[in-house]
This record gives C-alpha cells, structure tokens and sequence, in this order.
C-alpha cells in the first residue's frame, strides 16, 4: 500500500514537472516574440514564467478536503450533532438531557502562531551565484514573509541556519536528491518550517508539502526554493521573496487560485474569485471565469503572477491556513 501511494505521488509529479515544462516554454517564446529579446544571451536563467512543483493532483486534493472536512467537524465539536441529525427524524431523543446534544462551537478564533524556521543553504562552492547565499538575503527574505503575512497571524523566525556544499544536492534538490537532503537535514516537527535554498532546475521556482501530507512523510516537509528567488536574488521578475510567500501558502494548506479551474471547488476559499489558469505578468482586469463573479485574484499569492504584482491573501484564505495549522500541525 505504501509502495503504491509513493509511486502514484512520483508519477503525479513527474507529469507536473512536464506539464510546468510546456507551460514555461510556450509562455516564454510568447514572450520573448513580444518583446524582441529573443537574442539576448545572458549566463544566467532567464525566469519567463512562474513554475512551482507543488502537487495538486485533484484525486489527491478530494481525498484530502474529506480528511479535512471530518477534523474540522471533530475539533468543532459538530460531530454529535451530525449523529443526531441521522436516522433520527420525526423521534424524539431517546435520553433529551441537555448535556447530550452540544451546542457547535464556532470556528476557533484565529491566534497568533510563531513559526520556527530552519534554513538549509545548499550550494555548489562559495558566493551568492553557487547558492552561497548570504545570511543578510535570508534575513530580507524572513521581513518579506512577515509583511506579507502580517495580517494573518503567523509570524516566521530564523530558529537556525546551517550551509552544506554538495553540488549534487544542489542541482537535485526537485527529484532525484531531495530525500538524501532532507533525511540528513530536516530539524524539528509539523510546526517547523524547514527551508532549503538550492537550484531546482527546469524553470522551477520551488515546491511545497501541504500540511495534510506531513503523516505520511515527516522528514519531507517543508519548502524548496531556487535560491536567486530570495530578495536581491537574479531570477527577475520573481527575485523580491514572493515564491517563499507562495510556496508557505501551500505549506499552510492553501491551493493555487487556479485550482480546479471555473468549476467546482476551486480553491476551497469562497472569497477567491474562480479562475481558469495560471495568470503571469501583472494582467489587470483578467476575467477568465466570465459566468463568476469577480475578476481573476491576480493579486493573491497564490496565483502565478510576478512578484510585485502579487501581495495579498484573502480573509478566508487567512482562515483556512489556521484551520489546516490546528487539524494537521499543531501539536504534530
Ligand atoms: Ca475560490
Ligand atoms: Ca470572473
Ligand atoms: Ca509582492
Ligand atoms: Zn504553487
């Protein structure tokens, strides 16, 4: 059974990777066609289009919503309600004392929550370029996670730092490393962040584990990140920290805005408005979903548009995160 579910999640991501791939290309020759760039050569990649890793396989994301849904219901105190509410209609309660039927608890009000964060820096030889990323470029990037998150509750600390040269590890860190990286490195429990900067290769910007994956692999959470991504780094125009912002969503439980296109679910966040795909650039007025209300969330974190034009998460984005800290993490 375990077999099964690691291959299934290897498989799921390899047909990501390939998806990210294709996306990244034909956006970036579409690009490059505009604006006439196509000829300029420069040693460093080039970043045309957001490419994050993260799995949103939706049998997946099904499965888990229903896990999701049955702890909020237990930590709410609802289930005794539900169990009345079945298979009882029309008879009274057998034993009607007041102790027997709770009263639902609302939502738990959002509290503050101080995450410790553990930085690993890969890298492949010393400086900034081999990933030798300098303590102030990770300081600027833990400011940028707390402004961005300033009004959701969580707030990220620097708990520890520590630096390995492993050039393997560095250009493997999406695949074939990554489980030999984090066996060896990852500190803590379900409510420690651990990040590892280092280069993901093929356009990949970074990747997350949501919260509801931590049981079946504890040593595997956290967030990888391309390391120039961090304020001050080279993979313009995503270099002013918002791909940690956005890989933590995930890590706190969020889907992309995209998710699930115009139908359905979506996102699981009713104040998202729904959106057909990834938005890039900064295209203000974008509409893809026209029988839903409001135009594409552009602005949220949790769409693939560049780093300036994205600063904000939703209120009932700041919900769930809680929700999902408090079913998965808290106490984990
Ligand atoms: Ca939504
Ligand atoms: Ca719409
Ligand atoms: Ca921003
Ligand atoms: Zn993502």
């Amino acid at each position: 059974m375990k077999k099964i579910s690691v291959y299934l999640a290897v498989a799921g991501f390899v047909v990501i990777a390939a998806i990210l791939l294709g996306v990244s290309q034909t956006t970036r020759a579409q690009l490059e066609n505009k604006t006439g760039r196509d000829d300029e050569k420069k040693p460093v990649v080039v970043f045309g289009t957001r490419g994050c890793a993260t799995n949103h396989d939706p049998e997946k994301i099904a499965a888990a919503e229903m896990d999701f849904a049955a702890r909020m219901a237990r930590i709410r105190g609802n289930s005794a309600i539900a169990r009345n509410g079945n298979g009882n209609k029309g008879k009274p309660s057998p034993s009607p004392s007041p102790s027997a039927t709770p009263t639902p608890t609302p939502n738990p009000t959002p509290q503050n929550v101080v995450v410790n964060v553990y930085w690993h820096v890969i890298n492949q030889g010393s400086g900034a370029s081999n990933g030798d990323i300098s303590s102030g470029m990770i300081n600027s990037q833990i400011d940028v996670l707390n402004a961005a998150y300033a009004a959701t509750g969580f707030t990220f600390t620097l708990a520890g730092t520590d630096r390995t040269t492993n050039s393997t590890w560095y250009n493997g860190c999406y695949g074939s490393s990554e489980m030999s990286m984090k066996n060896a490195l990852h500190q803590g429990t379900a409510e420690d962040l651990n990040i590892y900067s280092c280069r993901p290769g093929s356009g990949i910007l970074g990747y997350a584990y949501f919260p509801s994956d931590y049981n079946s692999g504890p040593a595997r959470d956290g967030v990888v990140l391309l390391d120039q991504s961090l304020p001050g780094g080279t993979a313009a125009p995503y270099n002013e920290g918002d791909t940690a912002t956005h890989e933590i969503g995930h890590w706190l439980g969020l889907y992309h805005t995209f998710q699930g296109g115009c139908n359905g679910n979506g996102d699981y966040v009713a104040d998202t408005p729904a959106e057909q795909s990834p938005a890039y650039g900064c295209p203000s007025g974008r509409n893809s979903c026209r029988r839903d209300p409001g135009d594409d969330p552009i602005r949220n974190f949790m769409d693939y548009t560049d780093d300036y034009c994205m600063f904000e998460f939703s209120g009932l984005q700041d919900v769930r995160m809680y929700d999902q800290w408090i079913a998965y993490r808290q106490g984990n």
